[in-house]
């Protein structure tokens, strides 16, 4: 069944991967799964169309046949669950991989975004350099936790699942904020997942939407 998959037309991150069409495009790859893309607007995302798809207006979404998905995370799970390669089979080393996809949309994504967000919206406030230290703070705490708890391994919880996935899309937000020097495994890890092949695919995929500006369909 073919599969179709949202992203920004023009992406603001200018094809750093860092939108959230790229989890969803990474795992695609990951269970060898082929897509096309339909490439919106920021004006094309608040129609009527692209809102019957998607609630709140952005990207990415998800269709295979009559399913409609929103939701980065749950089109991750979703494609985790019906293609084999990103869950283990072993029913509590799955429901620990999925404990992981949790906790990197749930726990460390949530400082890391409000630090972003601070970062674009109050820049200019007379207060910002306090609260910036304050975010700064509350990163650093959440993946020291992280770093500690996967130490040397190569991913959290054996082998290569949907939770290393969605982790290591949610610390890449965090590249160029200098907030990873400190954690030598975490930028390990990050290369690691990076240096995938199937990471590389999707991301030279997204990078080509904006170098190229046109609408590919991916691997067709
Ligand atoms: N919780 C939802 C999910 O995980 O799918 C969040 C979806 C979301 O935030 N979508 C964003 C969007 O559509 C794009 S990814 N925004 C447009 C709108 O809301 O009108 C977030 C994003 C955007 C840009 C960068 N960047 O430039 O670095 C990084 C991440």
């Amino acid at each position: 069944m073919t599969i179709t998959i949202t992203a920004f037309e023009s992406s603001p991150d200018r094809g750093q991967g860092l939108a959230r069409d790229m989890p969803v495009r990474w795992a695609l790859e990951e269970v060898g799964q082929r897509y096309h893309m339909r490439l919106l607007s920021f004006a094309a995302m608040k129609h009527d169309a692209h809102l019957a798809r998607h609630p709140f207006g952005q990207i990415p979404t998800y269709e295979e046949g009559d399913l409609v998905l929103f939701e980065s995370g749950a089109i991750v799970f979703h494609i985790a669950e019906h293609y084999p390669g990103l869950l283990p089979d072993e029913p509590y080393a799955r429901a620990r991989a999925i404990g992981w996809m949790f906790a990197a949309l749930n726990t460390v994504e949530q400082p890391i975004v409000e630090r972003d967000t601070a970062t674009l919206v109050e820049r200019d406030q007379p207060w910002f350099d306090a609260r910036l230290s304050i975010l700064d703070h509350r990163v650093r705490t959440r993946i020291g936790q992280l770093a500690a708890r996967l130490g040397d391994a190569d991913w959290l919880d054996g082998v290569f699942s949907a939770g290393d996935l969605l982790m290591i899309a949610v610390l890449r937000r965090l590249s160029g904020s200098g907030l990873l020097n400190d954690y030598p495994t975490l930028t390990a890890y990050i290369s690691r997942g990076e240096s995938r092949p199937a990471y590389q695919r999707a991301f030279a995929d997204q990078l080509a939407v904006f170098t190229r500006g046109d609408s590919p369909t991916a691997r067709p």
